[in-house]
């Protein structure tokens, strides 16, 4: 069985303390970016240009009031050492292994408690509203974290083109399924002992909120491979294994959906895995975090550094309980 450790990153400098959005200013932004979002459908398609191979440059990006004011990582470092267990796991090989990934054409599923189930063509939801350029701080439960410029919309965007049942109460996700192109998919050799396909899940309040990213791009140019093209979800308050990549089914569902790595190890992995440096990991504390390109470690924050946006979310949840 697969366990996941915490490593130690190689490191070259340290950066500025960080400068945090204060609540007000949050709030302002999250109604800018509602008026601005209002009236897109699937009929009526914005501008924006559509996500296709990897290395495709994003031009015109909406600059997000959301965005941190911290160092952005390198995007080498950002790209060449992250998880992606379908294509290995070790924080190398993704880079390396999904190289030849094939994400054109792509089809994504959207089904469950939706009054029109439909499989949409990925230009259909990258068309649905202006890209933005979102500088987001994300960390690994791992404990080893990064700043990258994503590119995509509000997660919420999509979801308000359906009409749900009342039984929407959550919304799953899931990634490709192709033991074929994903070598980690496979029994053999190359095999995790993760069940897949990768699945995630998030409460319905969770999915709307303003900060949960549904993501096409970093760095100004399509998602590489090995970061989850062509279309993953980013969630700056959770732990990184939250953010699912290559998603091709998105399920609106009554209870909790399972999720990858609380199936794998459910004492150690939650359904909610908020970042939160006062709940420590069994085997490891979470205080802490090494930024990719820093030399000293620094103060993991609660909730990432979001908690004034989204502490409310879990108002009167005993977050020791529901990790
Ligand atoms: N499908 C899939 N999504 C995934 C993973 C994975 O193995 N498979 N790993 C997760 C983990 S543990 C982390 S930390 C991030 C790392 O990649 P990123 O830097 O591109 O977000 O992806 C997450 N999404
Ligand atoms: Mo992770």
């Amino acid at each position: 069985m697969l366990i996941k450790k915490p490593s130690d990153i190689p490191y070259s400098e340290v950066t500025p303390k960080s400068l945090y959005m204060n609540r007000r200013k949050f709030l302002a932004a999250a109604a800018a970016a509602g008026a601005g979002l209002a009236g897109a459908t699937f009929w009526k398609m914005s501008q924006s240009s559509s996500p296709v191979l990897a290395g495709t440059k994003y031009d015109n990006l909406v600059k997000s009031p959301f965005s941190t004011t911290e160092k952005v990582t390198s995007m080498n470092d950002a790209t060449h050492y992250n998880n992606y267990y379908e294509f290995g796991t070790d924080k190398s090989d993704p880079a390396k292994n999904a190289q030849n990934f094939k994400t054109v054409p792509w089809q994504v599923s959207v089904e469950g408690e939706v009054k029109k189930k439909r499989v949409f063509q990925l230009e259909e939801i990258a068309k649905l509203a202006p890209m933005e350029e979102r500088i987001y701080r994300h960390r690994c439960v791992e404990g080893w974290s990064i700043v990258v410029p994503w590119i995509g919309f509000p997660l919420s965007v999509l979801i308000k083109q359906f009409e749900l049942t009342s039984k929407a109460k959550y919304v799953a996700f899931e990634t490709l399924y192709d033991p074929k192109q994903m070598p980690g998919q496979r029994g053999s050799l190359f095999g995790s002992g993760l069940d897949w396909p990768y699945v995630e899940g998030l409460r319905m309040d969770e999915a709307m909120h303003p900060l949960a990213l549904l993501c096409f791009g970093m760095y100004g140019e399509s998602l590489p491979n090995q970061d989850g093209a062509p279309i993953r979800i980013v969630l700056p308050w959770k732990y990184g294994f939250k953010s699912i990549k290559s998603i091709v089914k998105i399920k609106f569902v009554e209870s909790e959906p399972p999720t990858t790595w609380n199936k794998q190890a459910p004492n150690e992995y939650g359904f909610y895995s908020n970042v939160n440096p006062s709940v420590d990991h069994p085997r490891w504390s979470q205080a802490t975090e090494r930024r990719l390109g820093e030399f000293f470690k620094r103060k993991t924050l609660m909730f990432n550094g979001y908690a004034d946006q989204v502490a409310s979310l879990y108002n009167g949840m005993d977050l020791r309980k529901y990790y």
